[in-house]
């Protein structure tokens, strides 16, 4: 079990999508995060486990080796589209059988952030947990979000933000979400953010996980 857990996690590292990508030329025709991921849902293990285990290790290595300057942009890319093509398996897991849902919930990644990967397993969480997820996609400015609930009457909204640069965004979208809809409770994360900035900031609550994020939505609730 181990074993295709870390081939996946290596998949993600290097950029190897599927067999058929090009990308790494030296693992041409070998199976990528695509098949690997198949296979190991075929296996038995947990989706919980393999994104975990294996996608998210991978995708952490990618970000330490960013970090040192040992890998560029476009590998992060390639990474990227790795960890997509495993999600996309394990994404109807986390789905809820549930056709009566709880509540619905906003979510984005704050204006200024192209990062989409972990607010989409943020998001998957709340699917499972039985919340209909209104995904707003990245970039998303206040007014996107203020429209969105306007429409779909919410009972909470889900910011995320990757960047130093971009989590000051939030106290904006925040605070223009508090003013028009106060009755919405806001739910923020991602790595930069923490407990302290949310209540600096005026959100409801934070989660550094997408488990912990559910557990605050689901509080909402009663
Ligand atoms: Co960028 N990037 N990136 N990047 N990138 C980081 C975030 C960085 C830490 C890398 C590094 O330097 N080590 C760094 C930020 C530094 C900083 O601000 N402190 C960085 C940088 C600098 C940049 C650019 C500026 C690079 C450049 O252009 N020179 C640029 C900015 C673009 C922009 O947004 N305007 C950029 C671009 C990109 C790509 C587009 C290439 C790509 C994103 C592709 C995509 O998302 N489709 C990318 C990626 C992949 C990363 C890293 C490597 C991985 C992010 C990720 O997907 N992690 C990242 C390094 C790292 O995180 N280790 C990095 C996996 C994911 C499962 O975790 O997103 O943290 P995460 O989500 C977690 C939790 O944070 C939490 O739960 C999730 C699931 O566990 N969570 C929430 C998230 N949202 C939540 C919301 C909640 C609750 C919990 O409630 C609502």
């Amino acid at each position: 079990m181990n074993k295709i857990l870390k081939k996946i996690a290596y998949c993600i590292e290097i950029g190897k999508i599927n067999k058929s990508s090009p990308h790494p030329p030296d693992m041409k025709g070998q199976d990528g995060t695509d098949e690997l991921t198949l296979k190991a849902i075929e296996l038995g293990i947990s989706p919980n486990e393999i994104l975990a285990k294996g996608l998210i290790v991978g995708m952490q290595r990618v970000g330490e080796k960013f970090r040192n300057n040992e890998i560029f942009l476009p590998d992060v890319l390639m990474a990227a589209r790795s960890m997509t093509a495993g999600m996309e398996h394990l994404s109807p897991y986390f789905m809820s059988g549930d056709v009566k849902y709880k509540g619905k919930i906003v979510i984005g990644t704050v204006s200024g952030d192209l990062h989409d990967i972990g607010k989409k397993i943020v998001g998957m969480f709340f699917e499972g947990g039985g919340w209909d997820v209104i995904d707003l996609g990245v970039d998303v400015p206040a007014e996107k979000f203020i429209n969105a609930i306007k429409e779909h009457k919410p009972h909470a909204t889900g910011l995320s933000a990757l960047l130093t640069t971009t989590m000051i965004n939030m106290e904006k979208i925040a605070k223009q979400i508090k003013a028009t809809h106060p009755e919405v409770k806001i739910i923020i994360g991602g790595a930069p953010v923490t407990k302290e900035f949310a209540d600096k900031i005026g959100a409801d609550a934070y989660s550094p996980d997408p488990q912990g994020a559910l557990d605050l939505l689901n509080a909402t609730c009663t």
